[in-house]
């Protein structure tokens, strides 16, 4: 009895700590199949690609662009300009759907990029929405956060991100959501928690070609700023908090 007891105790703890990925998408709020290859028989049906764990990337790691190891997967998803895009996040593989998508204790923005396939090492990280902060609402821990992150709204719509499919010209593209983790980066940029994932999609139809874009891993730096430190704890420091990346760029 006692070491079950242990069992479970560990298990849980383990939970806890763990961090979070993208496991699958929908569009148009239909859910495409499961997109990670980490479910077994789900390696056919692979788009998002390859992430070895649900542990978060650091300032400095090569892997910014596409987390680790970020290599490419057979399968393109077909999208068009105007369509519905959610990313779903869940920290487990399992997705257990008791436990939240991300630790609550995670706040930070939540925002996504697109770059053509083609380029992922240039200027070409175009910046296509941003949830940061707004001064309503209450942190559900009540943990002395004020104001409600990108993050807290994650959680509360059960790790579901939604936003717009830009209209781009014709080809194949990587969509990258990311979450920027700030609860241990009060004073330490290098304690920033970044989680995201790269989706491989093929766009139809004529839009505008990609404007130029932040680079991934130069463009996040730890300098005054830079929007990889923030003292989460101070009332409302949300409110003139900017996160990497720059403004969000309207295409088209
Ligand atoms: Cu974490």
């Amino acid at each position: 009895m006692k070491s079950s007891l242990i069992l479970a105790f560990t298990a849980g703890l383990q939970l806890a700590a763990a961090h979070t990925t993208v496991f699958q998408v929908q569009i148009n709020d239909k859910p495409a199949p499961r997109g990670d290859g980490r479910s077994p028989g789900s390696k056919a049906t692979q788009y998002i690609r390859e992430v070895s764990s649900n542990k978060p990337i650091y300032l400095g790691d090569q892997h910014m662009a596409c987390n680790n190891p970020g290599t490419p997967v057979p399968v393109w998803l077909d999208v068009k300009a105007g369509d519905k895009i959610s990313a779903l996040w869940h920290h487990d593989d399992m997705k257990n759907n008791r436990d939240p998508v991300l630790d609550p204790s995670h706040h930070g923005p939540v925002q996504v990029y697109i770059a053509p396939s083609s380029n992922i090492t240039g200027n070409s990280w175009v910046k296509i929405a941003s949830d940061v902060w707004t001064k309503d609402g209450h942190d559900p821990r009540n943990d002395k956060v004020t104001g409600t992150y990108g993050t807290d709204r994650l959680i509360s719509k059960s790790g579901v991100q939604t936003f717009t499919m830009p209209s781009v010209a014709a080809g194949n593209y990587l969509l990258r959501p990311e979450i920027i983790a700030l609860h241990g980066a009060s004073k330490d940029a290098k304690q920033a928690q970044m989680y995201m994932a790269c989706i491989q999609v093929k766009v139809s139809g004529n839009g505008s070609p990609l404007p130029a874009g932040i680079k991934l891993p130069d463009s996040y730096t730890g300098a005054p700023g830079g929007g990889l430190v923030l003292d989460l704890y101070i009332k409302d420091s949300g409110r003139t908090y900017k996160p990497p990346g720059g403004p969000v760029v309207r295409i088209g």
